[in-house]
């Protein structure tokens, strides 16, 4: 098997920065095994520029006025991923059983290449063989008409957040079409938590800062964020605002290099005179699940200083004006964090009273902040609670909706966000359905459909019987991976359409295809000509995106394509819908978009390549609240529990973060370093606290095994992971996501959102042959 794992396993800590010297040579490293040529590599110069192709990776706002090279370490190996010479042929699955490869890695799996051909699992044989692209189309239109007859709802249209803003609405039209709002998509398992909490709390379902703001501001608060890995662009923006002044505090359990200090590899200077910008002033280890007490005991200190300030005769420090004109719930709040005692605080936070004054202080002094967070704040029990939580810091000063301040969810896939506002959710209320109605004369299902923990229960019992995966790889990410293995077998028919392949496509139903699709890099070619396509990043704005390279091979097809021959294939002809004529133009899709969203894509054909995108209106921005209180609202927490599962708890329990290193993009492992964590050559590591490691009668560079404490009866366990030490809270512990979901529980997620908790999954370690 072609695996890069090797036995030359280091472990020492790094002591450069984010970017620099060490960012340069990882590039060349991946361009290098992909066969991507280095020198005139056009096609990074046409990285996320208004003329060239919007990035594969992250979600990450592109610049009106770009840098030479926008681009950083992970976007280009992303694009260096998918435009790798190495193919995934017919000859290469004839080679393989399907037995054989589900012991292969995930790194192994997807360094096979694109796929290159339609291909159907045969039982027979237990391999996939090539199939024609009419063969396949019309079997999987069979299979869902068969279904549709008996159940509508029991298929599942799944997304993960990377297809088009065209391809997106096709699929959510396709999936209501068929009968039922099953629409899970990658979202629900990565900032679920902020599609619910923003529109409580301001009105928005998506952040409201843009990158101007971050020219203005002068204090940035970072929760549960790993920018160096994971949105280095990001970085740039960052180092400017540290050289204007401007301050950063953040909170993380780990200390993460990108969070630490950068060195702009694009500056020759910074690279030849090894200098580096130190990013965070203010550095605060809390406890995983442990920001909503952190956030609560900011808030108290807050408004402390409010009284404080009063009683001196000086001004106050909340925006007085701002609350009683923009908010709700205020009394409320505040009576909450009167409520609450040091002690406790200090407790659940792991943090010092003192610590979280500090912080308070530089707030109470900052005239335009922002408060950015990422999967640290979404990925808990109390998940939504958090993020009202991170809101109510910044209604007490006004900081949101004015210049330089706001709140930025840092998503995840480069157009998840865009797959939302294009109709792809389970929850009918976020779809325009009267106006879907309208358009094409159909009834659209009125029933909440399926998220993704509810696809999981509906795999558990039996409910849903085929999945159709619009990119992605939903058996990896998703929680309690060794119980939905064998539940996912018991489909009639799993359909995915991917580039590369992975385990999702191993685990098969009775009838099981593989599509093979063109990246979004690739040029898209149709009746009318070279295609391009849209999409919409963090910061709300959507971009047009025109694909540079040769497509894979003359077998591979566009998403749009696909989604319109399986709607062909399955549904019955609609006189309002003319799919053919949508492939052939994709401008014609983006008329439809605008006929369903006309406040929103006001002329996205002809403003789409505009520098900086095409700006979507958000009332949050301007001050005006789309809630039912029409204010702002503060939002009082339940408690400060962050994890109700299992209040009861011995202190050999441990809380363990599931993570990216900085060699992957969500399941697809590059490599086996992570460089910024001083890990090289393996990702079955477990990074623990020295004080545990002692306490636990371990120590470092011992093989343990990981096991889940819950009160179900379910074994989760994971063996053969090597004890790091490492500077992060007693009783915490981190390790890689996907390799360690089978650990994380399906019942253990937000209470709102329902998305899964992977950041405190409750465990006990032992030593390996013990057995935990
Ligand atoms: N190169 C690369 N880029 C990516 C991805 C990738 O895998 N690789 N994935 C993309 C996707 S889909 C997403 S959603 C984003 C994910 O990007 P992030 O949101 O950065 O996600 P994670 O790497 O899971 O880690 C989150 C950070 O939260 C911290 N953390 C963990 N628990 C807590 C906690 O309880 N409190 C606080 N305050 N912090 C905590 C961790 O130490 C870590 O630094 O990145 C996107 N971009
Ligand atoms: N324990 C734990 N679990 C997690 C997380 C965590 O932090 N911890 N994070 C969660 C998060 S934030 C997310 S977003 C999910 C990610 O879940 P997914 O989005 O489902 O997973 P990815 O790994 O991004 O999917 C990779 C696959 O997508 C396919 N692909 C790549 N590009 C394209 C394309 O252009 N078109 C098509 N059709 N296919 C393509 C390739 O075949 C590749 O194998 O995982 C979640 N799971
Ligand atoms: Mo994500």
């Amino acid at each position: 098997m072609a695996d890069q794992k090797t036995d030359d396993v280091r472990i020492e800590p790094y002591d450069g920065p984010a970017g620099g010297w060490g960012s340069a040579r990882s590039l060349v490293e991946i361009l290098t095994r992909e066969g991507v040529p280095i020198t005139g590599s056009a096609m990074l110069l046409k990285q996320n520029k208004p003329d060239g192709y919007m990035c594969t990776s992250c979600a990450w706002a592109k610049p009106a006025k770009p840098l030479a090279f926008e681009y950083c370490e992970n976007g280009a190996k992303a694009t260096a991923w998918e435009q790798t010479r190495r193919r995934a042929t017919p000859d290469f699955f004839a080679e393989h059983t399907v037995t054989e490869l589900l012991g292969w890695s995930d790194y192994a799996l997807e360094e096979q290449g694109r796929l290159t051909h339609p291909m159907r699992y045969d039982p027979e044989t237990d391999r996939y063989r090539p199939v024609a692209w009419a063969e396949a189309l019309a079997e999987i239109g069979r299979e869902l008409k068969d279904l549709r007859a008996q159940d509508p709802k029991s298929v599942v249209f799944y997304a993960s957040g990377r297809a088009s803003l065209e391809t997106s609405y096709m699929w959510a039209l396709l999936a209501r079409l068929y009968g039922n709002n099953n629409l899970p998509d990658s979202s629900n398992m990565c900032h679920e938590p902020t599609s619910v909490a923003l529109p409580q709390s301001i009105g928005a379902p998506v952040g409201t800062v843009l990158l101007e703001d971050f020219e203005t501001t002068d204090l940035i608060f970072f929760f549960g964020q790993n920018v160096g890995s994971n949105s280095p662009r990001m970085l740039h923006p960052l180092q400017e605002a540290r050289r204007r002044g401007a301050q950063i505090i953040t909170f993380n359990p780990l200390r993460e290099r990108g969070l630490e200090r950068f060195t702009d590899p694009q500056s020759p200077v910074e690279m030849l005179t090894r200098s580096s910008t130190k990013i965070s002033t203010q550095y605060h280890q809390v406890k995983a699940g442990g920001d909503l007490a952190a956030l609560t005991g900011l808030c108290k200190a807050l408004l402390a200083l409010d009284r404080a300030a009063d009683a001196a005769g000086r001004p106050g420090v909340l925006d007085r004006a701002f609350i009683t004109e923009h908010t709700h719930g205020f009394e409320a709040f505040v009576r909450f964090c009167d409520g609450q005692d040091w002690a406790a605080l200090e407790r659940r936070s792991g943090l010092t009273r003192t610590a979280l004054e500090a912080a308070a202080g530089v707030y109470a002094r900052a005239k335009a902040v922002i408060g950015i967070y990422g999967m640290g704040l979404t990925q808990h029990r109390k998940g939504t609670e958090t993020v009202r939580m991170l809101v109510n810091l910044l209604l007490l000063r006004g900081n949101i909706g004015k210049p330089g301040a706001g709140i930025c969810p840092v998503r995840g896939h480069s157009n998840v966000q865009g797959q939302r506002t294009v109709g792809i959710t389970e929850k009918p209320e976020l779809a325009p359905l009267d106006r879907l109605k309208e358009l094409y004369d159909f009834e659209p299902p009125r029933e909440k459909g399926l998220n993704t923990v509810e696809t999981c229960e509906g795999l558990l019992d039996g409910r849903v019987k085929a999945f159709i995966g619009l990119g992605g790889n939903f058996l990896r990410a998703i929680p309690d991976t060794g119980r939905m293995e064998p539940a996912w077998r018991r489909q009639r028919l799993t359909v995915q359409v991917s580039t590369k392949l992975n385990r999702s496509h191993l685990v098969n139903g009775a009838v099981a295809y593989i599509l093979p699709c063109l990246g979004r890099i690739e040029i898209d070619r149709q009746a009318s000509g070279p295609q391009a396509v849209s999409i919409e990043s963090s910061t709300a704005q959507f971009h047009g995106s025109r694909g540079v390279a040769d497509p894979v091979g003359p077998h591979v097809r566009a998403e749009p394509w696909i989604v319109a021959e399986i709607a062909k294939a399955t549904l019955p002809p609609n006189p309002r819908i003319d799919w053919d004529a949508w492939v052939a133009d994709y401008a014609r899709v983006r008329d439809a978009i605008e006929a369903t969203y006309p406040s929103v894509f006001h002329d996205l054909n002809g403003r789409m390549f505009q520098p900086g995108g095409l700006l979507k209106p958000l009332g949050a921005r301007d001050r005006k609240w789309e809630t039912e209180t029409g204010k702002a609202n503060f939002a009082v927490p339940e408690g400060l529990e962050a994890d109700p599962d299992l209040p009861a708890r011995g202190p050999d329990v441990l809380d363990l973060i599931t993570l990216r290193s900085n060699d992957q993009f969500n399941t697809t492992v590059y490599g086996y370093d992570d460089r910024f964590r001083g890990v090289k050559g393996t990702r079955d590591v477990l990074f623990m606290n020295r004080r545990d490691i002692a306490r636990l009668g371990l120590r470092d560079g011992l093989t343990v095994a990981v096991a889940t404490e819950a009160e179900d009866q379910v074994p989760r366990r994971v063996g053969g992971l090597r004890v790091v030490a490492y500077d992060i809270p007693e009783g915490n512990c981190a390790g890689y996501y996907p390799e360690l979901n089978v650990l994380l529980p399906l019942w253990h997620h937000d209470e709102q959102s329902k998305t899964p908790a992977a950041k405190a999954i409750a465990v006990r370690v032992a030593a390996a042959t013990q057995g935990p």
